[in-house]
């Protein structure tokens, strides 16, 4: 049994390699800080993306919504006058209707994607990381910004200064969360090639998510979404820039410092596998860039092959 912990695109393509080497013996637990209300639908990005890249049907172009989508309703919604910038496709909007209409009828978020999963044909278990509200706000020289309004509206321009959870101290793991941590026969836990400050640091930042993994008795390893100075896709390396640190591998280690016991930092970061060690992390080096379906489960089978060494 392997638990990953994911965000957006980058690690629904790590939690995809996981999902065709170990199918319903993989739980991924998604970040919800980055879900909104937009055209009174519930909708939840990085679930969508995990869930779609894990049913063979994400866009291939943008990692996020499904691939050959239409957009008439979306342009219809423009030309009524309602709002365009966020762009939901035609087959997209059916999963938020379904969503939205079952959390309406008082069922919770983990019943609803766990339903929406089965009916996609996903064996692995796709676990939001709370049923309850967190939104991340993104703090700026212009104010608090929510999520999406940075992401998308404003295309992360805005150099940031910090980030918040707004909700997060009276928000729970959710209960399947809790099992699947408290699960003695869990091998590892993995921190998928995602944002470290907005993709998985609320899930880490529930209460009680990081005192789990610090009683866990399998090995936690992550691996860097930074590589060679640069992020594969989204703004961590411009946050990490704009927040003074150093955009490498080394700042990632220090980010996960005290949490995990092995990194996983790609080919041409091997040269700060030696710093990344000394602060007490191991380190795998292997090629983590993830072009095509193959490169997912070699790099899946990295990870398992580098936590069963941890093991030993
Ligand atoms: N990202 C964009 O950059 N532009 C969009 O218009 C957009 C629409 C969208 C619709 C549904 C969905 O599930 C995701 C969508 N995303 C879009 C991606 C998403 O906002 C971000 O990738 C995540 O929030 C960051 O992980």
């Amino acid at each position: 049994m392997i638990a990953a912990l994911a965000g957006g695109v980058g690690g629904a393509k790590l939690a995809d390699g996981l999902a065709r080497l170990l199918g319903d013996k993989l739980s991924v637990i998604v970040n919800t800080g980055d879900d909104f209300e937009h055209l009174g639908l519930a909708i939840s990005p990085d679930l969508d993306t995990v869930t779609y890249t894990l049913a063979g049907i994400a866009n291939p172009e943008t990692g996020w919504g499904v691939a050959g989508e239409s957009w008439n309703a979306l342009d219809q919604v423009a030309k009524l006058g309602g709002p365009g910038w966020f762009r939901l496709g035609d087959k997209d909007i059916a999963l938020h209707l379904v969503r939205s209409q079952r959390l309406r009828r008082g069922e919770n978020l983990t019943a609803v994607t766990a339903d929406i999963c089965a009916r996609l044909g996903i064996a692995a278990r796709i676990l939001p990381m709370t049923d309850d509200s967190v939104h991340t706000l993104v703090d700026t020289a212009e104010g608090p910004l929510a999520f999406q309004d940075y992401f998308v509206a404003r295309r992360c321009e805005i150099p940031v200064t910090g980030f918040r959870f707004a909700g997060i101290a009276d928000a729970k793991p959710s209960p399947a969360v809790v099992s699947v941590l408290n699960d003695r026969t869990l091998d590892a836990v993995m921190i998928c090639p995602s944002n470290p400050f907005v993709s998985v640091d609320p899930i880490l930042g529930l209460p009680g998510l990081r005192d789990l993994l610090v009683q866990r008795t399998c090995p936690l390893l992550a691996v860097s979404p930074i590589i060679g100075g640069t992020a594969v896709k989204g703004p961590a390396a411009k946050m990490m820039r704009e927040l003074g640190l150093d955009v490498s591998a080394t700042s990632v280690a220090g980010h996960y410092r005290g949490l995990i016991d092995g990194l996983v930092i790609d080919t041409a970061d091997a040269g700060l596998a030696g710093t990344i060690e000394a602060m007490g992390i191991k380190t795998l080096v292997t090629p983590t860039l993830m072009k095509t379906a193959e490169d997912r489960t070699v790099l899946a089978q990295s990870c398992l092959d580098f936590a069963a060494a941890l093991r030993r």
